[in-house]
């Protein structure tokens, strides 16, 4: 069965008692049992509901995995993986994760004794040289967040010994163009909330792997911690996820026309989009991507400009979050990324004239008029004499 296929079809039969074409959203918190432990498979909805369970198979099935668990959030799902680590275990995460990402690790987990290291994870010797003899867990976002740089999954992937638990968060790239588990990952992550919901209406987050016994330690974090989406967020996510493929496709054109554009501007002085040919990992992303995802960074000099620019805009509404069909811009520095120290931001390159877009599926052209005339309005006169 093919993609477009699976996210339509996958635990979506109809209802056994009722024959509903659409799964119902099973708004119960418990089951009536026959007699005591006799029962249809459900017993209390933290530990399972059928609503819920139709989208675990359904986005584990766009994965090519066999097995997922849906959370209430991205970060439960997060929570959930690292959770599964003990005090003196190690972690090698990149050093460009979304900021809440970040701040797990750093003031949740470091409290209970897991010890992380952040290395430039497109650079496989910096992420080599970061290896401990107590590492048990690599954490990696490709593309990141809000940097767009590549990690190469499979090179990755090779590198570990044993135990070791490799962990892609593909919110990003989304299963539609890039399948960490075919590269080698053990674990794929997303935040749910973005382009696999896709309206921007409903936070959520969810694992996926092949491996059965990864599979009951993160069911029963996901069932001991209890971090679960209700039913009717299980269904709102699973809808969106029927037209991911159609979504992505648009997403990605516009997203390349935007980059193609804003690095055009000679008042811009850096774009980052991994389908740029100017992108420093563009052929790796082209190796291990299918297009490119929605996301487009880029830099004004000027940060009293940025800051202008990002409330300026029409169509790209001043918000978090990213991956609706509505176009966004941020500010990482002041909003995403606001918990990462400001000299470790910069030091990361998340400068405070960097904004972030999430393009939406709009018609490009008015993007392009809108992004156009901002940028025109916030110039300083002499910049806009250059074009
Ligand atoms: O917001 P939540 O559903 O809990 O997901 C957290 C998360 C995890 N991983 C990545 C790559 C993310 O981008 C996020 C959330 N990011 C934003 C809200 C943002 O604006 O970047």
């Amino acid at each position: 069965m093919k993609f477009s296929t699976r996210a339509i079809h996958v635990g979506q039969e109809a209802d056994p008692t009722t024959g509903a074409t659409i799964v119902p959203i099973y708004q119960t918190s418990t089951y009536t049992q026959e007699r005591v432990g006799e029962h249809k498979g459900f017993d209390y909805s933290r530990t399972v509901n059928p609503t819920r369970l139709a989208l675990e198979r359904q986005l584990a099935a766009l994965e090519d995995g066999r097995y997922a668990n849906a959370f209430a959030s991205g970060m439960a799902a997060t929570s959930a993986v690292v959770g599964l680590l003990s005090s003196g275990d190690h972690v090698v995460a990149g050093d460009d994760l979304y900021g809440g990402t970040y701040r797990v690790f750093t003031h949740v987990f470091r409290r209970y004794g897991i010890e992380f290291s952040y290395a430039d994870t497109s650079d496989l010797e910096a992420v080599r040289a970061a290896i401990r003899p107590t590492t048990k867990l690599f954490w990696l976002e490709t593309p990141t967040n809000p940097l767009l740089k590549i990690a190469d999954i499979a090179a990755i992937a090779a590198l570990r010994t044993g135990e070791q638990i490799v962990v892609v968060d593909n919110t990003f790239a989304t299963p539609y163009f890039q399948r960490p588990l075919a590269l080698g990952a053990d674990v794929v992550v997303h935040s749910t909330t973005k382009y696999i919901g896709g309206h921007s209406d409903v936070i959520g987050g969810v694992t996926v792997t092949n491996d059965a016994a990864l599979y009951d330690r993160i069911r029963f974090m996901q069932n001991s911690v209890g971090a679960v989406p209700g039913a009717q967020d299980a269904w709102l996510t699973m809808r969106g996820a029927k037209t991911l493929a159609v979504r992505m496709r648009e997403h990605a054109r516009n997203a390349q026309v935007v980059a193609e554009f804003l690095q055009g501007r000679p008042d811009v002085s850096r774009v980052y989009y991994p389908g740029l040919a100017s992108h420093a990992q563009h052929e790796v992303a082209r190796r291990q991507m299918s297009g490119f995802g929605g996301m487009v960074s880029f830099v004004l000099d000027d940060t009293a400009r940025a800051m202008e620019l990002a409330h300026s805009l029409k169509y790209f509404s001043l918000a978090e979050s990213l991956g609706g069909v509505e176009s966004l811009i941020c500010h990482p520095a002041r909003m995403t990324h606001g918990s990462i120290p400001t000299e470790q931001r910069e030091r990361r390159g998340i400068s405070d004239g960097l904004l972030r877009l999430s393009v939406g599926i709009e018609d490009a052209a008015d993007l392009l008029e809108d992004l156009r005339t901002a940028l025109d309005r916030t110039a300083a006169p002499a910049t806009v004499g250059l074009r």
